[in-house]
């Protein structure tokens, strides 16, 4: 078996034949049962079951179906040397930044607002200042990060960026580490988190992100659920801290129906779509890695396991 397919929500005969038709001539397996483990070159997996990728014991990688890979690293029995591949496919990336852009307007044109105003009948202009004046922080600039900031530019907006490791940004400003964090939120109107989610960034948008944003300040989330302090978000909104937020993603999703971010007022909901993978595109990408790797190349998206992203 060169290639197995592992993931219990992803179209699974869609994949196979995605895989199949950028690996022409590939044995591609679809799901562990049956299957001999020692067989198994490289594994294609989303949420895979703890210990199934130690059960694969000559495995030359793991591919994430997604940008992420929080969801394999989190098996605590993954083999400590296999390399974790995580997808840079320009579909996803392209998807992203419309959803951000997208979201990043609304919040600058006061959308949330005008919907509330919709729902009592009120025509009444609402004042929003003119992009370059309206700063927007982009936490992550990496492949998805960077692609919305590149977008986000061009609308004018002031841009900064938070990072871990400082470079020369042309774009706005550049934040690092921690001791740039409190900086970087003290500047920032409309704030989107593009960050991986690992030991460093998990629960950051806290109490104390929000207190050290401006009064009145949006938050998007289109990460994951576990970088939001869910019940700090509630508190900021009804305070009157944060004005409003926007959210792809949620500590357990499908978010369930008691939920109170359903029927928050102003808390816009979207469910896990910020950027989908298409198997046809995301095969292609992988088949790409299986190449390299097969030639004795570095894969694109090797995660340093380290560092966790
Ligand atoms: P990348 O690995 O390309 O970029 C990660 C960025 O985060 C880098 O700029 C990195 O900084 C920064 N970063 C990581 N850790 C820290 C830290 N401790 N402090 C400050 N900055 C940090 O990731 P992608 O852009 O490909 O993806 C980002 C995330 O988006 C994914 O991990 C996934 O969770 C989420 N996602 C959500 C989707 C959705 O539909 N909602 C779809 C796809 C992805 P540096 O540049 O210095 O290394
Ligand atoms: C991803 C996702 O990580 O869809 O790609 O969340």
């Amino acid at each position: 078996v060169a290639i197995l397919f592992l993931s219990e929500t992803d179209p699974v005969d869609e994949w196979a034949a995605a895989l199949a038709r950028a690996l022409p001539g590939e044995d591609v397996r679809t799901g562990p049962a049956g299957i001999d483990g020692a067989s198994v070159e490289f594994a294609v997996a989303w949420r895979p079951p703890a210990g199934a990728l130690a059960a694969l014991p000559n495995l030359r990688a793991v591919f994430s179906l997604g940008a992420g890979v929080d969801h394999v690293l989190g098996d605590p029995g993954l083999p400590a040397n296999l390399p974790v591949v995580r997808l840079i496919d320009p579909d996803l990336t392209r998807q992203m930044t419309e959803w951000v852009v997208m979201n990043v307007l609304r919040h600058h044109r006061a959308m949330p607002d005008y919907a509330a105003q919709q729902a009592e009948g009120l025509w009444r202009e609402i004042a929003v200042p003119p992009a370059r004046e309206r700063r927007v922080g982009i936490m992550g600039l990496g492949v998805l990060g960077g692609a919305a900031a590149t977008a986000l530019v061009s609308f004018g907006f002031a841009l900064a960026a938070w990072v871990r490791s400082r470079r020369p940004w042309p774009l706005g400003e550049l934040f690092a580490g921690q001791e740039g964090l409190g900086p970087f939120l003290a500047r920032t109107d409309i704030l989107v988190c593009l960050l991986p989610l690992t030991a460093e960034t998990r629960g950051i948008l806290d109490g104390r992100a929000f207190a050290a944003l401006p009064p009145g300040a949006a938050v998007i989330n289109a990460a994951r659920g576990g970088h939001l302090v869910e019940a700090d978000l509630i508190a900021a909104l009804e305070s009157g801290k944060l004005s409003a937020a926007t959210l792809d993603v949620f500590a357990d999703e499908p978010l369930p129906p008691p939920h109170p971010f359903w029927r928050h007022p102003r808390i816009t909901v979207t469910p896990h779509v910020a950027a989908v993978t298409r198997p046809e595109c995301a095969a292609r990408e992988i088949a790409a890695n299986i190449r390299r790797c097969r030639a004795g190349g570095p894969m694109r998206g090797t995660v340093d396991r380290r560092r966790g992203y």
